[in-house]
């Protein structure tokens, strides 16, 4: 018999690339075809065809407080009630960067755009500006985005394609991108040294979470503040996973590092489109209308998701022990689940609320040692959790994220799932 969802996705391959409007969510890697999700409440989204699933992927990061969250869902009634864009300065605007300067550290100044792409795009032309450099580093296997400059050994959708980088991507517009290996500060300090006074930032995710979830090597992250610092080049922290996951203030906070400018993604929206990029108050002043460097966008800082991002971000403000209690919760977990796949060789790496199950025995630390998971395994364990109600990622270069609306019922759940998985 037919499911609503392969009815439904037989006809957006006919009018969609794919199916989809984002390669991941096709569920190739997996050898399946999707799930139409048509609701999601707490920790559970239902399909098309009602079948529940317990939510590991959370909009692949912002619904850390659960699906539909009453102080959310409230403040975008209001929000929509008063208009849905005007194109044009909103108080709301004003409130959500006080309080995001006021909670995240480093942050003088700060930009609305609409999706973590746009943030990262306009912080490193900022960077660019501001220091009157071209060059970049990033690192093979973090992804940030999808702009020109930044398709070099891309995590994310490319990595689960084996994508080394994009068509159409005119050579001109990555040939300032320098790629270094995540973990391996030599690395760039070699990229420093061969490429005197031309660098113009480094820009990383502090923890790797799009090859999977790879941390940072105790001293990585101060190491790059260093160099930085040597070399006059700014530190970007892309903090579109980490920023409001691992702690109020992202990682900044959790590893005590200081960035020049972050960048921030889908989380600060609550679930609508939303970006943002900020900093240093002499980096962002670099920015029009006050500066020579060009950014806009009419949608914004729009007032329906301004509203949602800061209900979302209040209620984690104001919430006490709001991340010691998640973290906490996800130590135990991830540590249990680790337990469960005891029999399969695995590598269970957590940072926070994000985790990641790697099917190799050896330790993962960069791009390399994610890319020897067995990636066939992966699709028998995405299989055997998705038969038994678990949504997992449908790719193994992606995390797992866990919210606070995770209940311990479904906690269970998962885990008993789990330790049926016999590869
Ligand atoms: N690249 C996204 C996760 N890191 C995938 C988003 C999606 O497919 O919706």
């Amino acid at each position: 018999m037919t499911s609503t969802s392969q009815e439904l996705f037989d006809r957006a391959r006919r009018r969609i690339p794919g199916g989809v409007n984002s390669p991941v969510r096709a569920f190739g890697s997996v050898g399946m075809t999707p799930p139409f999700i048509a609701s999601a409440e707490g920790d559970r989204i239902t399909d098309a065809d009602g079948r529940e699933y317990i939510d590991f992927v959370c909009s692949w990061g912002p619904m850390i407080l659960g699906h539909g969250h009453p102080a959310v869902r409230d403040a975008v009634d209001r929000a929509v009630r008063g208009g849905l864009s005007f194109g044009a300065a909103t108080e709301r605007e004003v409130q959500m960067a006080e309080l995001i300067c006021a909670i995240v550290p480093n942050i003088d100044m700060i930009r609305m755009v609409n999706s973590g792409t746009e943030a990262v795009m306009s912080a490193v032309r900022a960077a660019r500006g501001f220091t009157g450099r071209d060059k970049l580093i990033k690192f093979s296997g973090c992804y940030h985005g999808h702009s020109d400059a930044m398709l070099v050994a891309a995590g994310s959708g490319l990595m689960t394609q084996g994508i080394p980088g994009s068509a159409g991507v005119p050579a001109g517009c990555t040939k300032d991108t320098l790629s270094a290996e995540y973990n391996d500060l030599a690395g760039v300090a070699a990229l420093f040294d061969a490429n005197p006074g031309e660098i113009a930032a480094v820009i990383v995710e502090p923890v790797g979470a799009n090859m999977g979830v790879v941390p940072p090597a105790d001293g990585f992250l101060e190491g790059l503040r260093d160099l930085c610092d040597k070399n006059g080049a700014l530190l970007i922290f892309d903090e579109v996973i980490t920023g409001f996951r691992l702690a109020l203030g992202g990682a900044q906070e959790y590893y005590g590092v200081r960035a020049d400018l972050c960048t921030f993604g889908k989380i600060i929206g609550g679930g609508m489109p939303v970006g943002a990029y900020g900093g240093r108050r002499d980096v962002m002043e670099t920015v029009a209308p006050l500066g020579p460097v060009y950014q806009a966008g009419t949608l914004s800082g729009n007032p329906v998701a301004m509203a949602a991002g800061l209900a979302q971000l209040t209620v984690l403000k104001n919430t006490p022990d709001f991340y010691g209690a998640l973290n906490r919760t996800a130590e135990r977990f991830f540590s249990e689940l680790d337990g469960a796949l005891r029999d399969v060789p695995h590598t269970l790496n957590r940072v926070g609320s994000l985790g990641c199950v790697f099917f190799t025995g050896d330790p993962v630390t960069d791009y390399a040692s994610a890319k020897k998971s067995s990636t066939s395994r992966f699709t028998a364990w995405f299989r055997h959790m998705l038969e038994r109600g678990v949504y997992l990622a449908p790719s193994q270069f992606e995390a797992m994220f866990l919210s606070s609306a995770h209940s311990e019922e479904d906690l269970a759940r998962t885990l008993a799932a789990a330790r049926e998985f016999r590869p």
